[in-house]
């Protein structure tokens, strides 16, 4: 039997801290920190995402700017809006929300973002910095593992670490900060041959394939923590993650729901990141 990883008590967690410093700066600065939210077309799964974002904010007590824009906007039309947020001393983050309809260039949106309100750390300077690990942001998702992770109180220095999926979003840099962290890590993909008998040997096991109960009982190791980083919507709306929960929890250590693992510590990440991102323009770190 598993321990449970509770996403949203270690999320919680993260957003106090988040808001008792913005109170402080608050009271100090007499402002606070901003983020801007950028959503195009009409994913009614991003529309979750956005809600729980502008949510955050208000629970952290940040100002928070939502832009929806129509499913036909074109690459330059939000580029200009980017150009705007940029320029705007009030925003200290800006966050294209992922997809963007297919008109649309993500790699150009991304580009165009100033590094410095770059909270998602998609842009290639951040990335860059995070590969020699001088970082000021790291990219939620992974960030938000790595508290997960931390919060089971298993050291990760010189265990194996497997990640499956290479994803710019979540693949490549989790295994880069795990890697930061002295695991010794592996990245599995489609191409992968035997992917059980690798996957086996890990004793951390980050899954970010996107494909609905992917990860079963022969896949893990007897004892090992086990983190899925899926968001699949079954036919019948069911939310449901990259690892077969019922299978897979009898034989891990650790093991983290979906809903209510990864998904809130993405949201508590950026929030912390927006913190981070005020802060350094304002000249307080
Ligand atoms: N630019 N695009 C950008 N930044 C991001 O960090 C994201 N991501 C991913 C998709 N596109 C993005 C998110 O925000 C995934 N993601 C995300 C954020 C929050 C949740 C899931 C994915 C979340 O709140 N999950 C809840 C359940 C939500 C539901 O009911 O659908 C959970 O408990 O897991």
């Amino acid at each position: 039997m598993a321990n449970l990883i509770d996403g949203k008590q270690v999320s919680t967690a993260v957003k106090e801290q988040v808001r008792q410093e913005t109170e402080k700066l608050a009271e100090t600065y007499g402002k606070r920190p901003g983020l801007a939210v950028v959503i195009v077309g009409n994913n009614p799964a991003s529309r979750v995402y956005v809600n729980n974002k502008k949510k955050a904010c208000e629970t952290v007590g940040f100002q928070s700017f939502e832009y929806a824009l129509p499913e036909d906007t074109t690459q330059e039309e939000l580029l200009e809006l980017v150009q705007t947020l940029n320029a705007d001393p009030s925003v200290n983050g800006i966050l294209v929300q992922l997809p963007v309809p297919e008109q649309i260039d993500d790699k150009a949106i991304i580009n165009a973002i100033s590094s410095e309100k770059d909270v998602d750390a998609f842009h290639p300077e951040n990335v860059g910095r995070i590969m020699i690990g001088d970082y000021a942001f790291l990219p939620c998702t992974p960030a938000g593992v790595m508290e997960l992770i931390d919060f089971t109180g298993v050291e990760i220095s010189g265990k194996k670490c497997v990640v499956i999926g290479r994803s710019n979003i979540v693949g490549k840099p989790m295994a880069m900060l795990l890697l930061h962290r002295s695991g010794t890590v592996t990245i599995c993909h489609s191409r992968t041959q035997d992917l059980a008998s690798v996957t086996r040997q890990a004793d951390i096991l980050v899954a970010a394939v996107g494909k609905a109960n992917f990860v079963t009982a022969d896949m893990v190791k007897e004892g090992a923590v086990v983190i899925d980083v899926g968001m699949n919507r079954l036919e019948n709306g069911k939310l449901c993650g990259d690892v077969n929960f019922a299978e897979v929890e009898p034989k891990a250590s650790w093991i983290t729901p979906v809903p209510g693992g990864v998904g809130p510590m993405t949201i508590a990440m950026l929030m912390k990141n927006t913190l981070t991102a005020f802060k350094k323009q304002n000249g307080l770190v």
